[in-house]
């Protein structure tokens, strides 16, 4: 036996960390080990070209692997499909051979000795972009066969998805530092509707994603997650904005007290909402997206696939929660987007001011905007909307008026704006059966046989649109002619009852604190008079005591 307490303290230590590491391994390998093995074949496949997405896309071929991939390029015109099976069959580890070779997931990460893809400046020709990889075995999704430039990580669950599924994805612009409400807003969304449908999820950053991130939200979502990268051109300055002229506009007075007025990465984030998003790489995989931003909430079951739902009914844009823009935000968007939107050949290609909803986003035929704009930080969409070239020519024209940094356009009223201007109505549909939370405002189904059968969590009577004043729901649904919910009265009126409550309150506090108030003065009053006469009172008889004559 080990006689001395160092010797045995040691060799408990050892048998400990032994035990730990052969649990943590197996635990962690069985739920990333398709992420480790797609991240090393995906490493594999790096090579060290420029891309630019203004030219239609190839495999960039490196100087110094020019040959070898050449050849390989030839081998994968003639069969891809034999290709990609070839590689599945002479790359693939055997399942018990992945479990037991491959490192735990951390380590799998950290192998990367420097990110090929630290930052995204095309200009860098120390740059690198993943350029092919084979698909993973079974995968029957949408992905095609290329890795493109600026996907960073991919990471493909062991079920791959419910084949019904649409061509469609979560899609979700986040910040490292923001992995904690992100995880929140995953779990809400997977648990309330995709862990039944395993749809895609996208995440997007200007930044490489940290392998912290990338952990912890693939452990989450329940399909395929993929990681990209914004290029460096979709959240810079264009040549012709005045960076030095941005900054002395965001740093001015007239931003100072306006929400997000003097932030320089609000505006890239806004550009990149309005101009870029449906651009990146990725998205070319997909024909509809899901916008999910941090911090949300679900209150209630999805019972349908929204997904599904518009394909079937022609529907291009959904949306749950509408708010009224801060009007400093914006001060020649409008006449910015009449510019462009009058345009004779831009004018004959819409559909004319009957058909859209042009009436939700104006009272006076177009003069003037009335501020109403879907709430994009949900949005579902058909990415070929913005894929059209009138939506393009738009978003061009905007970008060279300079308002994403001279003023503070928001991606919300701008895509509003075009949605409102350039689809039928019938093309919008407001989701009332989705309760959506985010912020200020949220959304709760007002039909309590639905909530029921929803499994709701939310209050019908803090519903957005029947409580605040900022929101334009009521109005869309006047111009739209989209019937209310069963229980919208009832709702309406417990609404009424409770501002009205709220009111009496009010006016009762106001009431009690006159009250107290005079209250007060009385006693000040009191007091005073009091002290009046005390002194008076001294005062007679200090006379008094003078009058007297002393006693001797
Ligand atoms: N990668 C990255 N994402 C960003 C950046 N700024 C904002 N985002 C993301 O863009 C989305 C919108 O940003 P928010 O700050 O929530 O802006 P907002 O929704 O207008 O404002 P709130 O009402 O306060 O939520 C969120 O998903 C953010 O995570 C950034 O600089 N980099
Ligand atoms: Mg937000």
């Amino acid at each position: 036996m080990l006689r001395s307490p160092r010797l045995r303290f040691l060799m408990l230590g050892s048998v400990l960390a032994v035990l730990l590491i052969t649990f943590g391994t197996v635990d962690q390998t069985h739920r990333f080990k398709t992420s480790f093995r797609e991240l090393t074949k995906h490493l594999e496949a790096y090579n060290g070209s420029q891309v630019s997405l203004d030219q239609p896309w190839q495999a960039p071929v490196p100087e110094a692997a020019r040959e070898p991939a050449q050849e390989q390029g030839q081998q994968d015109s003639g069969d891809e499909p034999q290709e990609a099976a070839a590689l599945e069959e002479s790359e693939q580890p055997s399942e018990s051979s992945a479990e037991s070779t491959a490192p735990p997931p951390s380590e799998s990460l950290q192998e990367i000795p420097q990110n090929p893809l630290e930052g995204t400046n095309l200009d860098n020709p120390q740059k690198r972009n993943p350029d092919r990889a084979p698909l993973p075995p079974g995968y029957r999704g949408s992905m095609t066969h290329e890795y493109k430039p600026y996907e960073q990580v991919r990471v493909v669950k062991d079920k791959f998805g419910n084949p019904a599924k649409q061509n469609a994805t979560m899609l979700t612009l986040v910040r490292n530092e923001e992995l904690y409400d992100m995880l929140q807003s995953i779990q809400q969304l997977e648990s309330r509707f995709n862990r039944d449908y395993q749809y895609d999820w996208v995440f997007l950053n200007d930044k490489p994603f940290t392998d912290e991130f990338i952990q912890h939200t693939s452990a989450m979502v329940s399909g395929t997650a993929r990681y990209g990268i914004i290029p460096y051109e979709h959240w810079s300055y264009p040549e012709y904005i005045d960076p030095q002229k941005a900054k002395e506009i965001r740093e001015s007075r007239q931003y100072a007290n306006v929400a997000y007025g003097s932030s320089e990465s609000y505006r890239h984030m806004c550009r990149f909402n309005s101009l870029f998003f449906y651009k990146h790489p990725i998205m070319d995989d997909y024909q509809y997206y899901w916008r999910v931003e941090p911090s949300i909430e679900y209150g209630c079951d999805i019972l349908t696939d929204p997904f599904k739902y518009m394909v079937e009914n022609n529907v291009n844009y959904g949306f749950t929660l509408t708010l009224t823009e801060f009007p400093k935000t914006i001060p020649t968007l409008w006449k910015t987007s009449l510019d462009y939107f009058l345009r004779p050949e831009v004018a004959e290609q819409l559909p004319s001011d009957e058909e859209n909803l042009l009436s939700f986003i104006s009272g006076d035929s177009g003069r003037t905007y009335n501020l109403c704009h879907f709430w994009s930080n949900f949005e579902i969409a058909n990415l070929d909307f913005y894929r059209n070239p009138v939506y393009e020519g738009y978003v061009q024209h905007l970008d060279r008026a300079g308002g994403f940094f001279y003023e503070r356009w928001g991606d919300a009223p701008v895509h509003t704006i075009a949605v409102a201007k350039m689809m039928r109505a019938s093309e919008i549909h407001l989701f009332t059966e989705i309760s959506y939370k985010h912020t200020v405002a949220g959304s709760c189904p007002l039909d309590d046989a639905f909530r029921r059968q929803a499994r709701c969590t939310c209050d019908p009577g803090l519903d957005w649109s029947i409580t605040s004043g900022s929101s334009c729901n009521l109005h869309y649904m006047e111009v739209a002619h989209q019937p209310h919910m069963a229980d919208y009265e009832k709702y309406r009126n417990v609404v009424a009852e409770r501002q009205e409550q709220e009111q009496q309150r009010k006016k009762e506090e106001v009431e009690r604190r006159r009250e107290a108030a005079k209250q007060r003065a009385e006693e000040r009053r009191q007091r005073a008079e009091e002290r009046r006469r005390r002194k008076q009172k001294e005062r007679e008889e200090r006379l008094r005591a003078a009058k007297t004559p002393a006693a001797n």
